[in-house]
């Protein structure tokens, strides 16, 4: 098993997990990776629901997956909207599930995974209310894990994004994704596509990796927080059989004029999955970052969906991260 442990600065919620699919009052399963932001005064989250799936049932064709809304006035205790929010189905969609939430000049956008019969793309949208989404953009297959910055720099809207190679890469790199950016004008139309980060250079990580949360400004840089996969020989809890992969939280941080330019990555994972809320669900051994939150004070909300199963919080001063990165 992995050696590594969650800094000692990084402090879950006691009352944690945050959400679950007993609190969610339409059919669910599971509630996890969602994203989060502050609107019009408000905590909000949107979040993946998975349902018609069982312990016994875990992969099959039946599977759906709605995204539901949920508000807060304190970024702990959420109150979940009636009625999903979002769901896409038909003959070429299968759904849209792991939203990422970013506040641009006041309008909410949500990046989102859209599974097709064609694979998987990534989008952008815009809601006004959370009752209607506008889809932007949608990219080419296979694309996920996008996240936007909250302004635009040099003129552009910029995002993270994680395409998923299976052919260009070596044979003893299989499953090794990796982290790019891309800028647009309008949010629609998307190009100037970098390699952010390979995979092969995130440290403590043997297979893929991709952006988490939106990236948080701070006097440092922008703080980004990424997921990161170890595969492990050894069989983990799970539902179903045959799970090897440890889902970490990794931490970078990039420079705010040109954020192509990483300033320093944590040397370690920044949250491993060691509670039981982490360690035992539908996937075991996964903290999946999917939202973060800076306050006044300096605390850092980091959210998570944990062990693909529930969706938890864990906090830290945004300095102590920062030294944690940038440490030598
Ligand atoms: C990824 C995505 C996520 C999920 C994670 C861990 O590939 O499917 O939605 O949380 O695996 O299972």
């Amino acid at each position: 098993m992995m050696s590594y442990k969650t800094p000692e600065f990084i402090h879950r919620y006691a009352c944690n997990p945050i959400l679950d699919a007993s609190r969610v009052p339409f059919p669910s399963v599971q509630t996890y990776n969602a994203g989060f932001t502050k609107f019009q005064g408000k905590y909000v989250m949107v979040f993946r629901n998975d349902y018609n799936r069982t312990r016994e049932t875990f992969n099959t064709a039946e599977l759906r997956i709605n995204l539901g809304f949920a508000t807060s006035e304190d970024g702990l205790h959420w109150e979940v909207a009636p009625e999903p929010c979002w769901q896409i189905h038909s003959d070429e969609i299968r759904h849209v599930y792991d939203p990422r939430l970013t506040v641009i000049d006041g309008r909410c956008y949500l990046c989102f995974a859209m599974d097709t019969m064609h694979g998987v793309r990534g989008g952008v949208a815009v809601t006004e209310d959370f009752s209607k989404f506008e889809i932007l953009s949608l990219s080419a297959p296979d694309n996920r894990n996008m996240v936007l910055f909250p302004e635009k720099i040099g003129g552009y809207y910029m995002r993270l994004e994680r395409p998923m190679p299976v052919y260009g890469r070596s044979p003893d790199r299989k499953e090794s994704f990796d982290i790019y950016s891309s800028i647009s004008p309008d949010l629609r139309f998307w190009g100037g596509t970098k390699l952010l980060l390979g995979a092969e250079n995130m440290p403590s990580c043997n297979s893929k990796i991709g952006p988490g949360a939106p990236p948080v400004r701070t006097p440092a840089g922008w703080l980004a927080l990424t997921h990161l996969v170890n595969k492990v020989p050894e069989e983990l809890p799970a539902w179903h059989p045959d799970w090897h992969k440890v889902y970490c939280a990794g931490a970078m941080l990039l420079d705010l004029e040109d954020p192509t330019r990483i300033l320093g990555i944590a040397p370690t994972p920044v949250l491993v999955p060691e509670a039981p809320y982490e360690t035992e669900g539908f996937r075991g051994h996964v903290v999946f970052p999917g939202g973060a939150i800076l306050e006044e004070s300096g605390e850092l909300k980091i959210y998570y969906g944990a062990a693909d199963t529930y969706e938890a919080v864990a906090t830290c001063d945004v300095n102590d991260l920062i030294r944690f990165i940038m440490q030598k």
